[in-house]
């Protein structure tokens, strides 16, 4: 663990003490869009057109963030059009590395480098800040496209439909504000929720980020009692979001982020909502539970020191979810 200063790399865990014992993340660096036809989008340069073959993701399987433009590619008919890179689970004094022997790693395909920050220097020599998944890089311009997960998905929903012919739209314009409305609740309470729950070093950082955290999941909860999705009948981006959090949430947040209040398999409405979605078309292939499960309690020697992989909990995702009774569009 640790980033990049000017170009060289800095080992270190994240320093909470100038706030308080709060986890804050980094914000991402590289931002550009791809579009139809290369044109500039709502932030970074033009010049980053959609074309088959032009791009490639660098994930994790473990990270929830990388995990979203992994669905996204899946459901957008995507992945013969663009590759990916798997690094290894293991996040320690030299952050993700191209290491193999665990399996579904890749290594690095592309370039054949050790470190991913080996790709964050190739595309900035003098790169500042932390070194994260997912990266877009742009074989074209050899650099990175984006770094900014919420960003890539909002991409993948539209620049490729002409390529691609999959027009299905996860964000329609006519949904937009509700779902950026529900978007920045659920990333600040759930998705970055846990993580502020499990990095937090004071009491009160911790007890924060809990309460919010179930209060959200409470709401949640209720909200999917009536409405099939977090919109209503529209599957959309919000669902997805939520998605790779709440698969995650009992293998690893409930015990090493200390998110230990309720269990999902205890919500009947998410958890049936969260089997829906593992169920749909290509969604199973995008989850991997070992990556899930060594990542976080390997990597994090601070909250968990002797680095012991609990064993899984007996979760059957293949239980018929049983909510058609609920209207879908
Ligand atoms: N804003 C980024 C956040 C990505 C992120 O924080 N990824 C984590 C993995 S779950 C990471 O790579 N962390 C490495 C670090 O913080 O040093 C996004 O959503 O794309």
């Amino acid at each position: 663990m640790g980033q990049l200063v000017k170009g060289t790399w800095q080992d270190g865990w994240y320093d909470t003490d100038a706030t308080g014992g709060h986890f804050v993340r980094d914000t991402a660096r590289f931002r550009n869009w791809i579009t139809p036809n290369g044109e500039p989008g709502p932030s970074g340069a033009g010049g980053f057109a959609a074309e088959s073959g032009r791009y490639h993701l660098y994930v994790s399987y473990a990270c929830p963030w990388a995990h979203r433009t992994l669905i996204f590619r899946a459901l957008k008919g995507l992945s013969p059009h663009i590759g990916i890179s798997v690094v290894h689970p293991d996040m320690l004094s030299e952050g993700w590395t191209f290491a193999t022997g665990f399996p579904g790693t890749t290594g690095d395909d592309l370039h054949g480098l050790s470190f991913l920050r080996d790709i964050y220097i190739r595309a900035r020599p003098d790169a500042s800040g932390r070194v994260t998944v997912p990266v877009l890089w742009d074989r074209a311009q050899n650099t990175i496209a984006s770094n900014e997960s919420a960003e890539i998905i909002r991409m993948f929903n539209t620049a490729f439909d002409d390529l691609t012919g999959n027009r299905d739209d996860y964000a329609p314009t006519s949904l937009r504000r509700e779902i950026d409305r529900i978007n920045a609740r659920i990333y600040s309470d759930v998705n970055n929720g846990v993580y502020k729950a499990g990095f937090a070093t004071t009491q009160t950082a911790y007890d924060d980020a809990v309460t919010a955290l179930f209060e959200t999941l409470d709401w949640l909860e209720a909200r999917l009692t009536y409405n099939r999705y977090l919109l209503g009948t529209h599957l959309t981006e919000a669902d997805w979001r939520l998605f790779t959090t709440l698969a995650r949430f009992d293998a690893v947040y409930h015990g090493h982020f200390k998110c230990s209040r309720t269990r999902l398999v205890e919500f009947p409405n998410l958890w049936a909502y969260t089997r829906e979605l593992y169920q749909w078309p290509g969604v199973a292939e995008t989850v991997h539970f070992d990556h899930i499960s060594r990542h976080y309690h390997y990597s994090h020697a601070t909250i968990n020191p002797n680095r012991i992989v609990p064993v899984p909990p007996c979760t059957d995702w293949t239980i018929p979810h049983a909510r058609d009774h609920l209207l879908a569009a």
